[in-house]
């Protein structure tokens, strides 16, 4: 079976953005691949976080992704933290990655401009960390969503660079971004992409927010003052309502629009509020389900973390001795 890696930071509750991008696609994987999914909470910490409130959010999304449908007994769910393998290996990687691939990175110049005052050594390379993540369980496929792109090639980069001087070590790892997997806007500024730590919670649905706020946020939506539902240029708040409705329908913008012509904003708003609202009732319910069962909870990150340190160990071995450390 191919190996599946994906991961997602705890640094609040997911969004639409993560959901219909990413974590949405992952439990339909479980059965044909060999998926490893991971709360990454040392990649959390690039950016500020309050101590106790990243604990409880580590705890919520871990619940989250098995709400969301990842099976603990099918798949190697687990905290990043939890397997030292993640940091060891980082290390080594970041003395085979340039300084001018990583100042490149979209997102570092983005989060360094949300953060001028915080621009620390970790955010810059936290792609490294992110190609640790990766390589370190022989990953095949990444299912991540169109903004994590650049990222995973820049791992592919240093995994061949590495097989290149050493010889054939890390598998080098392919995107595996689904059709469906749409690049999800902000709400309120259609041309940024939705973000769970934005500070304005009207510009993005939270995956656990109550069905009549979802509906308030759609109501709210930044469109334009054409009035009609059609996809093109310029219309990047109508284009974002629409890629939502159409991951979670399946109906293509054609259909859609169709489907609302001669309609109007209000009534289009409503639809994929409603439309939104029941996608995520479940998940909702079966997250407070979940969270109150910490034992559960405890019990699998616990597993998760001795089955991650055991799928990591020979690889950590093998990169220690091909790059000349002394093994015990
Ligand atoms: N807006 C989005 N549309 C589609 N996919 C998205 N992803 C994130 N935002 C969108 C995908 O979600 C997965 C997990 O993301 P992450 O938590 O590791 O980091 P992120 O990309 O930085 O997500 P956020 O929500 O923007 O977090 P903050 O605000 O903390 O930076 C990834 O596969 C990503 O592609």
């Amino acid at each position: 079976k191919k190996v599946i890696f994906s991961g997602i930071q705890p640094t609040g509750v997911f969004t639409l953005g993560n959901y219909l991008g990413a974590v949405k696609n992952w439990g339909p994987l479980q059965d044909e691949y060999d998926c490893t999914y991971s709360v990454v909470d040392l990649h959390a910490i690039t950016v500020k976080q309050d101590p106790a409130k990243l604990r409880r959010q580590t705890l919520d999304c871990y619940a989250l992704l098995i709400a969301c449908g990842i099976d603990p007994q099918k798949s190697l769910l687990f905290i990043q933290s939890h397997n030292p393998a993640h940091s060891q290996l980082a290390w080594v990687l970041s003395c085979f990655t340039q300084f001018g691939d990583l100042g490149r990175m979209t997102q570092f110049k983005e989060k360094s401009q949300k953060h001028p005052d915080d621009i620390n050594a970790g955010l810059f390379t936290y792609p490294v960390l992110m190609a640790a993540d990766i390589l370190a369980y022989g990953t095949d496929l990444v299912p991540v969503g169109q903004d994590q792109k650049q990222h995973l090639e820049l791992a592919r980069g240093i995994a061949n660079r590495f097989n290149g001087r050493f010889g054939e070590t890390f598998v080098v790892p392919e995107p595996y971004i689904p059709k469906t997997a749409a690049k999800i806007m902000s709400l309120t500024e259609p041309e940024k992409k939705m973000s769970k730590s934005d500070p304005n919670p009207n510009g993005f649905i939270s995956i656990l927010d109550e069905p009549d706020v979802i509906l308030r946020k759609f109501k709210k939506a930044v469109t334009d003052s054409e009035g009609v539902v059609c996809r093109r240029e310029g219309k990047a708040g109508i284009n974002n309502l629409m890629s939502i409705y159409s991951a979670i329908t399946g109906k293509d913008f054609d259909e859609i629009e169709r489907e609302f012509a001669g309609k109007g904003y209000g009534a289009f708003k409503m639809a994929v509020g409603e439309t939104v609202s029941d996608e995520l009732a479940p998940i909702r319910e079966a997250f407070a389900r979940l969270s109150k069962d910490r034992e559960y909870l405890e019990e699998c990150y616990t597993k998760g973390a001795e089955k991650a340190c055991r799928a990591t160990a020979k690889m950590l071995r093998k990169v220690y001795k091909k790059v000349g450390f002394i093994g015990l």
